[in-house]
């Protein structure tokens, strides 16, 4: 296992899922409508996505038009996963394993952590997550089970974009725009890694690991925790922008895209916190670094 904040986990996996990649709603122009609680509106357009100044894997740049949308205005939380959990008795893909995925920090290699699950994500012995944090250590099936129980679904990765850049096509690398994520009067933008990765975190931003959501403000459109904090699962395929168009059939090998970046994100190794970087790993694996939220189509309202 290499070193790297972003670096999929991929245990073995078997299951195959159908693919969802068409983008839903309408491209009709639809008046802002009164968002569900704990959600925000977010506009249809069209967005370029990808980037030409990023990792090969964000081009090339391609037009997409997007319908409107609900979107979760923060990650999923502990608390909320909770009651998900008592209402359905769903037991996650880390519990099954017995096991999940932490960084070490002493040695900057991913490790399989007995005991790790969304309550105690760095294990048994490590501290209970905090209920106003992002729920870590949930594959994809967890979110989708989540999401069925919600009513809602996970965003494609066209869709997760779009809202970064604010629903207007907006260029800045990052959510807030084009300011460093250490922003003007030291006011930090994002929970990220600062100091050396992976020697040294200074945590100069205040946290470590999770933050609560809505520490560090939100966009334009009042979406919170978009870079840093916790990646978070999208139902789209991992895929070259190149393939796109292209037919696909996914096999036990097929990685599911996360975007956002984490706390454990650096500038000079994954810079995954721009809106336009992309992470991905198996549907059935876990990680003290990832999470997701849920966007819910207009046309339930
Ligand atoms: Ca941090
Ligand atoms: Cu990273």
């Amino acid at each position: 296992m290499g070193v790297g904040a972003c670096a999929a986990m991929a245990t073995a996996g078997a299951a195959l899922f159908v693919s969802h990649e068409t983008i839903p709603g309408s491209r009709a122009i639809a008046p802002p409508l009164e968002a569900p609680s704990g959600m925000v509106y977010v506009p249809g357009g069209t967005t370029r996505i990808g980037t030409n100044a990023g990792g090969p894997d964000e081009q090339p740049v391609f037009p997409a038009d997007v319908g409107p949308f609900f979107m979760d205005v923060a990650p999923v939380t502990v608390a909320r996963f909770r009651t998900f959990v008592h209402a359905t008795a769903h037991v996650t893909s880390a519990e099954r394993a017995g096991d999940a995925g932490v960084l070490d920090a002493r040695t900057g290699m991913w490790t399989l952590v007995p005991g790790a699950t969304w309550h105690h994500p760095l294990g048994s012995d490590g501290p209970a997550a905090p209920d106003d944090h992002p729920v870590t250590q949930v594959s994809w099936h967890d979110a989708t089970a989540y999401a069925r129980w919600a009513g809602k679904r996970l965003p494609t990765e066209i869709e997760w974009e779009h809202a970064a850049r604010g629903a207007t096509d907006a260029r800045g690398q990052y959510p807030w725009g084009t300011e460093s994520p250490t922003g003007a009067n030291g006011r930090h933008h994002a929970n990220i890694w600062q100091g050396t990765f992976p020697a040294h975190n200074t945590a100069a931003d205040g946290f470590l690991l999770t933050s609560a959501v809505g520490t560090f403000g939100a966009n334009a459109l009042g979406l919170t925790d978009l870079a840093g904090n916790v990646w978070e699962w999208t139902d789209s395929w991992f895929r070259s922008y190149h393939d796109r168009e292209r037919p696909f059939t996914p096999d036990a090998r097929s990685e599911r895209v996360q975007r956002g970046g984490s706390f454990l994100c650096h500038e000079d190794y994954c810079h995954g916190y721009r809106v336009s970087a992309r992470s991905h790993s198996t549907p059935e694996t876990a990680l003290f670094h990832v999470g997701f939220r849920l966007v819910q189509d207009t046309a339930r309202r």
